[in-house]
């Protein structure tokens, strides 16, 4: 009997070991880049981790004391919650302005409350976040390691041209513990580098549009650990799950258009940037301040499509039936000559 009962135990062990390696694919991580290395990364279009790269002295310095020292009185706009789970669709949090050092305390405790920050502009959503602009006391604590190949002039003249990246924004973004952050993609690639804490990332390629009941950019599902996600939405069975955990010091290579969702295991303090595409310099809308707009060729497609949409429902069902077929067969036909 109780050889029978260890035998299933290590079945169902290893169904479940099977199940998850199933369900979770593999983010590969790496030391030591070099440029041409890096640059062949980010053309394979999939995560990547990157440990321990020269991301300057905020890896050792940043803490509470040094912040004290620095910014204390400095004014941050934050989205407080009485869920760890921030949902964007539903808003299920309001906006509060803290001194940094107050909000630094409430964030790190545990009081029922649920804190983030996410850097923006000077004037409120019209400017793009910007350590250098927004905190300048602690901006050269951040540098980028030379295998970015950030270009060093500020207002560089020439983007769509010059062969070096172009940084779009850097964004602080500090959790409480717990708090994780709606599924969404951005139209920019970025880098998440983590700082303070742990950080669990799960994404999804951008194939799987059709399983995450997407809101515009955001997904509606919003706890992507319930155990009964299938019953509510049961295509997101079908998505190809990536997982890793950031500690300290990892920064992790998140390309555009992939969806991503993050939770901090621990309060935790990271930067990220975001930088452009020289392909789609004109190509992005210019009122984006959060790399998350959708292009602009993008937005006319979608507003020409309600049209059509609108004109094929006012016939009758069999013939809008047909005709919105006729449409969707054009539009696979489109997909499938895409290499
Ligand atoms: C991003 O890097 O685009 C994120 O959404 C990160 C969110 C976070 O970790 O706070």
């Amino acid at each position: 009997m109780e050889s029978f009962f260890s035998i299933s135990c290590v079945h169902v062990f290893s169904v479940l070991i099977v199940l998850f390696m199933k369900m979770t694919n593999h983010i590969e991580t790496f030391e030591n880049l070099t440029s041409d290395k890096f640059d062949s990364l980010v053309e394979q279009d999939l995560p990547f981790i990157i440990r321990q790269a020269a991301f300057g002295s905020c890896l050792r310095n940043w803490n509470k004391d040094y912040f004290g020292q620095k910014i204390a009185s400095k004014q941050v706009s934050v989205h407080v919650s009485t869920s760890p789970l921030l949902d964007f669709i539903n808003k299920n949090f309001s906006y509060c302005v803290y001194d940094f050092i107050e909000f630094l305390k409430l964030c790190s405790e545990e009081n029922g409350l649920y804190y983030y920050l996410r850097s923006i502009g000077n004037h409120s959503s019209k400017e793009i976040a910007n350590l250098s602009e927004q905190f300048p006391e602690i901006a050269n604590d951040v540098e980028y390691p030379e295998f970015i190949n950030f270009c060093a002039e500020e207002n560089c003249p020439n983007e769509n041209e010059c062969p070096n990246r172009h940084l779009f924004s850097s964004v602080l973004r500090i959790s409480s513990r717990n708090l994780s952050i709606w599924t969404h993609y951005d139209v920019m690639e970025n880098i998440l580098l983590q700082i303070i804490g742990r950080k669990k990332v799960i994404l999804f390629p951008p194939t799987d549009a059709p399983f995450l009941y997407l809101k515009g950019d955001k997904s509606e599902i919003i706890d992507l650990e319930a155990h009964d996600l299938d019953k509510k939405y049961p295509m997101f069975n079908n998505a190809t799950r990536y997982e890793c955990i950031l500690e300290p010091g990892d920064s992790l290579f998140i390309p555009s258009m992939w969806f991503h969702n993050t939770k901090a295991l621990e309060y935790s303090i990271g930067v990220n940037f975001f930088w452009k595409n020289p392909q789609l310099i004109h190509h992005y809308d210019r009122n984006d301040f959060y790399g998350n707009k959708d292009l602009k060729l993008a937005t006319h497609a979608y507003v020409n499509l309600d049209k059509a949409l609108q004109h094929l429902n006012k016939l009758p069902d069999k013939y809008r039936k047909f005709y919105i077929s006729m449409c969707i067969a054009k539009l696979n036909k489109s997909l499938k000559s895409i290499s």
